[in-house]
Parts: structure tokens; sequence; C-alpha cells
């Protein structure tokens, strides 16, 4: 089998997508997901302009090699752009091989090791009454394990909760980056108190997380952390930047409650050691960020040595085929520890017709050969691409801080 084309789409069926797509001689193309949220087309243009020339000729059964090309053969190495774009051809191409062998990737990569993929979602609310609504709200769907984030009392806009109660969307469209305000100290006083009702309010069984978006020091993370032993947190998700991998060791020193980082990955090289180091109990990397199935069925194996296990990012600023992609890692690999799940919306899922889906609290990947996702180019085409930007954030007196 040969590859004779590969093409990158853009567009927005809800939100800003980048979709690659490989064509063989045999007639079964391969989809991968290429999505940088807000950074859209610098990985679409790393495609067309730098990568996809390269792969066109080649045997698609060559995945490592091809993984290697894109990778070593570029001599500049890392980063979320070059990443992604690499990630996106490597999906795309265990999706074919998959379909060209008729079996779920899940099977190429050491087959099924469980039924389903314990999942977690968001109940984001403007203040605890309302956040404790919708934790109700997505209990009663089914799930298990749920995301708390809250409004902060002081905090005009907080990240993850929107002013208009519509579904959390954190790009926004049309003008410059929008800019929101922040204070550690009001968060830190705050945050035990939601944990505190919210338990109350659902006993033990269920599973609670909280993520701090890489807002806080080591210190200020390891007070967070010690604050809510109490209520047993499934994790404590990117408490500070983790550019400082060493930063996390004063967490881990003061407190037990489960550390988990990683959506801003993109290599082994990003937590190497705080995997040898058994600093963070989950890895949050997800495929397509991080260069693929390839790499990341390396970077589980690393972790699986050190008690650490995957939580791999599932925002919906990635698209169905990334998810499907996740899915397949959890579903073969050991060390699976949870999977994000914000759910895409219905004009999404309608552009990316997939084979997974939800029940009661799992995501099961299905048994379609290859990923189990397709792309409705036609669909697609009538949603053209908008620029987006993330916002930015601020302290009161102006300092430029994390978002
Ligand atoms: C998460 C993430 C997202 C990111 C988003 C940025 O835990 O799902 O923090 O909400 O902010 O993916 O593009
Ligand atoms: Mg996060």
């Amino acid at each position: 089998m040969k590859i004779t084309d590969a093409k990158v789409f853009v567009n927005s069926p809800g939100r800003n997508f980048v979709t690659l797509k490989i064509y063989t001689d045999e007639g079964i193309y391969g989809l991968g997901d290429a999505t940088l949220n807000g950074r859209e087309l610098s990985v679409a243009a790393y495609l067309t302009e730098h990568l996809l020339p390269c792969i066109i000729g080649r045997d698609p059964f060559e995945i490592e090699d091809i993984w290697q090309y894109g990778y070593k053969g570029a001599y500049w190495r890392r980063g979320p752009v070059t990443m992604s774009a690499i990630g996106a051809i490597d999906v795309a191409l265990w999706d074919l091989k998959g379909k060209a062998l008729n079996t779920p990737v899940y099977n190429l990569l050491g087959g099924r090791s469980r039924n389903g993929l314990l999942v977690y979602t968001h109940a984001n609310g403007k203040d605890i009454a309302e956040t404790i609504e919708k934790v109700h709200a997505e209990k009663e769907k089914g799930y298990r394990a749920i995301r708390i984030q809250s409004g902060v009392p002081g905090l005009e806009k907080i990240y993850g909760i929107s002013k208009d109660g519509k579904a959390y969307e954190p790009a926004i469209r049309g003008g410059l980056p929008a800019e929101e305000t922040w204070d550690s100290s009001k968060y830190l006083n705050f945050l035990p108190k939601l944990a505190e009702k919210v338990r109350v309010e659902f006993g033990d069984d269920l599973h609670l997380l909280h993520d701090s978006h890489h807002r806080l020091t080591p210190i200020e993370a390891a007070r967070l952390g010690k604050s809510l032993e109490p209520y047993h947190f499934f994790w404590l998700e990117d408490t500070v930047p983790a550019e400082l991998q060493e930063g996390f060791r004063i967490i881990r020193q003061h407190t037990t409650t489960p550390l988990a980082v990683g959506e801003v990955f993109n290599t082994i090289y990003d937590c190497q050691q705080l995997i040898t180091e058994q600093l963070i109990d989950y890895i949050r990397m997800t495929v397509s960020h991080g260069g693929g199935l390839t790499p990341m069925k390396k970077i589980a194996a690393l972790a699986e040595l050190y008690h650490v296990k995957t939580g791999c990012h599932g925002a919906t600023d990635m698209s169905p085929i990334c998810l499907a992609a996740c899915l397949h890692l959890g579903t073969a690999i050991n060390n699976f520890g949870i999977q994000e799940h914000m759910r895409h919306n219905a004009l999404t899922d309608e552009v990316f017709p997939h084979a997974y889906y939800f029940e009661d609290g799992f995501l099961h990947v299905g048994d379609a050969p290859g990923l189990g996702v397709d792309f409705d180019e036609k669909k697609a085409e009538q949603y053209p691409y908008e620029k987006a930007y993330l916002p930015v954030n601020r302290l009161g007196d102006g300092t430029l801080f994390s978002w």
C-alpha cells in the first residue's frame, strides 16, 4: 500500500477543528486530529508546508519510521505545533492500519485490557449552590466522577465558568483575547469550603476532581492539597505550571492529595522527571498533542513502572478523532486511570460520527475497525474556520499571569 495524498481541513462545526485525512492507492484512508486551540492555522501550515510532502509515496504501515522521520528529521524538536502535526499523521496511520487489517486500533496496541473506561465530566457553577446543582445533574446522567469548579467570591470571571450559564467555551471568537483577573489567596481560602459542601451533599462514593489551571506556586499548591485531604479528591489537576518539574517535589512533600498534570505537555521529556521521581499520580497528556499513539504508548509504559496512571486531556477543543485515539489507548494499556469527557455538541458529533458511546459512567470504544470515527467533509465545509483566542489573565494590579 502507498500513501497517495493527504489533506488538511480547517472548519468550525461547533468550534474550530483541524482534521487530517491520509489517502492510499487502495482506497483506504486514515483520519487524524491536528487541532491546537487558538493556534489552529500554525499546525495546518506545519502539516501542509513541511510534513505532508515527505509522506506521499510511503508505505502507511511503517508507522514507527514515519514518526521518527517527522520528529528527528526536522532537526527542530518538540513544541506543541510540531508535535500536534506529527501526532495527527501518527493517529491517521494507526486508523488506516486498523481499517486495512479490519480490526479496532486497540487490538494493534496490545488488545483489550478492560470493558469500559471510567470518565469524569465537569460541573461548573457561578457559586457553591449552582455547582452542587450541576453535580446533581451530571450524576443523574450516570457520571461517577465529576470535576467541580465554582466562581470565587470577589473574582469577576474565573476559568471554566461561563458568565451566561452556557456550556464552557474558552476560545472566544472575534477580536483579541479576553482579559480575566486572578487572586490566588481568594481562591485558596474558598476552595476547601466548596469541597466540604459538595462532600457533605454527595457522600463518599462520588469521585471528585478539581483543576487549578496552572495558577499556583508549589507552596500554595501544597497548602491546597493539604486543605483538600479530608474530602479525598480523585485528583488535583494542574496546580502549578510544570515547566519546572522539580517544583512538584515541594507539593509532594506536603500532601497526599493525588496530583495530575500534563495537558500542555507534548513529549516524554516534559514528564520524565515527574514520572521517574513519582512526583505525580496521573499523566494527563492527550494523544494528539503528545505526538500520537506511538509516543503515548511509550509514555504510558514508562509511567506504569512508577505507579503513574493515565488521565488523557479530553476537552472539547480536541475533536472526536483525538478522543477516540485516547479511548483506544486507554482500552489497551494496563495503567489507564480515567478519561476526561466534556461531551462534544450535536453538530460536532454529526460532522465526526463515531462508534464510541457513553453508558453508566463509562465510555466504550466500540468495535469498528480503525479508530471508529468518520469525518463528513461536505457538512464540515458549511462551517468555515473563525479565528478564536483563549483568554489571558492578570492580577488585580495589572500583572500578566498564567491563564
Ligand atoms: C481541561 C483543560 C481545558 C483547557 C483547554 C484549553 O482540563 O479540560 O484545562 O479546559 O483549558 O483545553 O484549550
Ligand atoms: Mg485542565
